[in-house]
This record gives structure tokens, C-alpha cells and sequence, in this order.
């Protein structure tokens, strides 16, 4: 067939016509490409914020109207899952699109110069900025010290950019060192965080109105020390703060208090950033992409009932909120129940932003631009995670949890809250899921590791 109706085919009169017809139907199209431009990405990620943190999620003690009308206005998760229970680990995801165990990367960073995603692996931005995105990035990085594994070396046009999770108002790392890095030097600035990262990302936004862009804002808040806008600073250089001081100046009933404001301010953040997009005339053509990294810490944050928090592989140490929100394009007032993981993002910006993949690159999540744009459901599919010794498997409602050499089993369609282990009666999906898991660890494991981390 395809041989038949082929370009070498098409001669004489008939052919031309079809070439014709074929140009009338082709023309269009091409000059609506060539008269719209790529959509611009907004990608939001609040660390540690808890899957019951937001009001659009049934908190009642945080007021978060931007965010709560951006989901209102937009698509909203339920079953939305960072890929680590913890921060790096999630980031890797997000920006390679591939199990952080590919990277080497299952734990938190520390703040050795020696750790972080290889440079020889494939970050959004290095796939985005040669198809003409201007990339920025501005908030917390943590995906290796930035200054040998920064956000430039990975395909940044700009950054301005912590390693880990300096005091909002000094600046200070628990290593004692000022922690704000500007293009991968030491440049600090006054401030508190959240309001830095929303200033430079109004600016990047306004700078850049005129072509596509991709702007990553991995907000600082709600990660400790838990201090609000207008609590004292409380680090100071030179040494460290990694007992309970790690957690800032306030007495810990206060903790709360400060988690709230902090919540808010990220949320008045977003308000922020919309209203730029709104100024500059990008809403339409802006896809704006929220989640979290990892779940909350239970003593200031909420997990909406789920068991666990943050570093656990229980529900509430890894489903998040997650919010896409694009005027005219995705549906208001949306929500979904399918299961999506932050390796998802990064195929669907590609997808979304009409660039193919790099050749020989492959996502282990899926695009998610059919049900973000038409509802179509997502294909079925097994997930992981892995941190050390605990591992987790999901496919559709069951959820297989191996630590500490038990294995449990739950089916989250009936119980969410993973409250009745019903391994012992299915045994035949125990061996399944047990069996998949240790091929997902044979596949991951041989190029997670790097010589040259
Ligand atoms: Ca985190």
C-alpha cells in the first residue's frame, strides 16, 4: 500500500492533482503552527506540602484561594505520587522523566560536593531550549551541589537556587553557609524565600513574554525551618544546625502557626505568578503544572488521612496534590482519579510543547496530555518506589509495602488509608506484584549507578 501511493507514484495529472489537495489540506495547518507559538510551561513544585495541606484537598486550617481556584479552573489529582518520599529523589524524576533510581539518586542529598543526578543524563531544559525555550529555574534545586551539578550544567538558561533548605531570612544552610546561588555562584540577596523565588519568576516571566519559555519554581516552602514572612532570622554561618535547631527559632507549639503562614505564602506566590501571566497576555498559552515533592511531616502538615508522612512508602509519604490548570485548553472545574507519578511531567511537557523525544531517551512515565486536554484515561501500569531496604509496588487499586522484611498488601479502592493488610488472603498478588518489582529493580539498578557522579 504504502509503496503504491508513494511520492514516486503520484505522476501525471491525477498525482498533481493529489499533491494539490494534499498542500490545500496541509496549508492550514502549517500556518497556524507558524503563526502560534510553543506554549510556555509553568511548573510549581511545594516541597513537602502534605496531600491534605490545600483547601482544594479539605484542609480547613490553611486559606489557599490561588491555589484552590487554580484547581477549581483547572484539572486536580487524587492519585497523584511524587517518586520518592523524600526531596531529591523526586526531583530527579520530574526533570530526567525516569526512576531516580536510573540516577543514583533514593535519598535526600546531602551536602557533599560529590552527589548528585550525573550531568550525562537528560534534564527537560535540554530538550526544551534547543526547540527554542528560554529555561529558568529559581528556588530550591537539591539535586546535587550546584556548583559541580547545577541547574546551568543541566541545560538552565538562568537560576537562582538553594542546594537544600536554607533559614528563609538569613539564608543559611544546616552546613553553616550561605545557600543562594545565582547562575551557580554565591550570590545572595535579601529576602525571605518565598518571595524571592516569586520576584525572580514575575521578572522571568515578563522578560520572556515574547517567546516560548519553560519556568521551573521548586518553592522553598513548606520544607522547615518552619518560619513565617515575618519571624526572625535564625541561622547564623560558620556553624552547624542539625540538631532540633535545625527546625528554626520558634518553640514547637508555634510550629503550626508558622507551617500555616508558610502554606499561605506559597500559595499567594502562585496568586503572584498567575497575575504575571495574566499582565503579559500568556494565561492562554501557558500550561501551569502544581504538585509536591514528597508528603508532610504529620506534626505540622496534613496527609488528609492517609497513614504515613514524609519518608515513609505508605500513601501519605507519596501521594501529593497536583494541580494543571491551562485556560482554553484543559476543562474547568476537573478532577481524576487516574494515577499519574511525577515521571509523567517531563513526556508530557515534550508532548505539550510539540518537541520530540531525544533519540535513544526513554521516559518510564507516560504523557499525560490526553487526559489533561480530552480526559482519556491512562494506560494500566505497574509503579515503584524504592528507598533502601523499603520498597512499593502499585498496580491499579493494590499496593504491595515491603520494610523491614514484612510484606503487606492493600487494596487502596476500598482503603485508601492502607488500614488492613490483606496479603495472607491473596497470596497469588503478592507474588505478582513481588515478581515485578524485582525486575523493575534488575532493569534500574545496572545504570543507576555512575562512575562519574
Ligand atoms: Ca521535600
Amino acid at each position: 500500500m504504502r509503496g503504491k501511493q508513494g511520492g514516486s507514484d503520484l505522476r501525471g495529472s491525477a498525482g498533481r492533482l493529489l499533491l494539490s489537495l494534499a498542500a490545500l489540506v496541509a496549508a492550514p495547518g502549517l500556518r497556524g503552527q507558524a503563526a502560534e507559538p510553543r506554549p510556555n510551561v509553568v511548573l510549581i513544585l511545594i516541597d513537602d506540602l502534605g496531600y491534605g495541606d490545600l483547601g482544594c484537598y479539605g484542609s480547613t486550617k490553611h486559606r489557599t484561594p490561588h491555589l484552590d481556584r487554580l484547581a477549581a479552573e483547572g484539572l486536580r489529582f487524587t492519585d497523584f505520587h511524587s517518586n520518592g518520599a523524600v526531596c531529591s529523589p523526586t526531583r530527579a524524576a520530574l526533570l530526567t522523566g525516569q526512576y531516580p533510581q536510573r540516577h543514583g539518586i533514593e535519598a535526600a542529598i546531602g551536602f557533599t560536593l560529590e552527589e548528585g543526578v550525573p550531568l550525562d543524563r537528560t534534564m527537560c531544559p535540554e530538550v526544551l531550549a534547543p526547540a527554542g525555550y528560554r529555561c529558568g529555574v529559581f528556588g530550591k534545586w537539591h539535586l546535587g551541589h550546584v556548583t559541580r551539578f547545577g541547574p546551568n550544567a543541566q541545560g538552565f538558561h538562568e537560576s537562582h537556587c538553594s542546594n537544600n533548605n536554607p533559614d528563609y531570612h538569613s539564608h543559611v544552610s544546616r552546613d553553616g553557609k550561605v545557600d543562594w546561588w545565582k547562575d551557580q555562584q554565591l550570590s545572595d540577596e535579601p529576602g525571605y524565600l518565598v518571595d524571592l523565588v516569586t520576584r525572580h519568576g514575575v521578572r522571568f516571566i515578563r522578560e520572556n513574554r515574547q517567546r516560548p519559555f519553560f519556568l521551573y519554581l521548586p518553592q522553598l516552602a513548606v520544607h522547615f525551618p518552619y518560619q513565617g514572612p515575618r519571624d526572625p532570622p535564625h541561622r547564623t554561618s560558620g556553624r552547624k544546625w542539625d540538631g532540633d535547631d535545625r527546625y528554626g527559632p520558634l518553640p514547637k507549639p508555634e510550629f503550626p502557626r508558622a507551617y500555616r503562614e508558610m502554606v499561605e505564602a506559597a500559595d499567594a506566590s502562585v496568586g503572584q505568578i498567575v497575575a504575571a501571566l495574566e499582565e503579559t497576555g500568556l494565561r492562554e498559552r501557558t500550561l501551569i503544572f502544581v504538585c509536591s515533592d514528597n508528603g508532610a511531616y504529620s506534626w505540622v502538615g496534613s496527609n488528609g488521612g492517609l497513614r504515613g508522612q514524609k519518608g515513609d512508602l505508605y500513601e501519605g509519604g507519596h501521594r501529593v496534590p497536583a494541580i494543571a490548570n491551562w485556560r482554553g485548553r484543559i476543562a474547568p472545574g476537573r478532577v481524576t482519579a487516574e494515577t499519574a507519578m511525577t515521571t509523567d511531567v517531563f513526556p508530557t511537557l515534550l508532548a505539550v510543547a510539540g518537541v520530540a523525544a531525544p533519540a535513544g531517551w526513554r521516559s518510564d512515565g507516560v504523557d499525560l496530555r490526553g487526559l489533561l486536554l480530552r480526559g482519556e484515561a491512562l494506560p494500566g501500569r505497574t509503579l515503584f518506589w524504592r528507598d533502601a531496604d523499603e520498597k512499593a509496588v502499585r498496580r491499579g487499586s493494590w499496593k504491595l509495602v515491603s520494610r523491614a522484611g514484612r510484606r503487606e498488601l492493600f487494596d487502596l479502592a476500598g482503603d485508601p488509608g492502607e488500614a488492613r493488610d490483606v496479603a495472607t488472603a491473596r497470596p497469588e498478588i503478592v507474588e505478582q506484584l513481588q515478581r515485578e518489582l524485582a525486575a523493575w529493580e534488575r532493569d534500574v539498578a545496572p545504570s543507576g549507578r555512575s562512575s562519574a557522579r
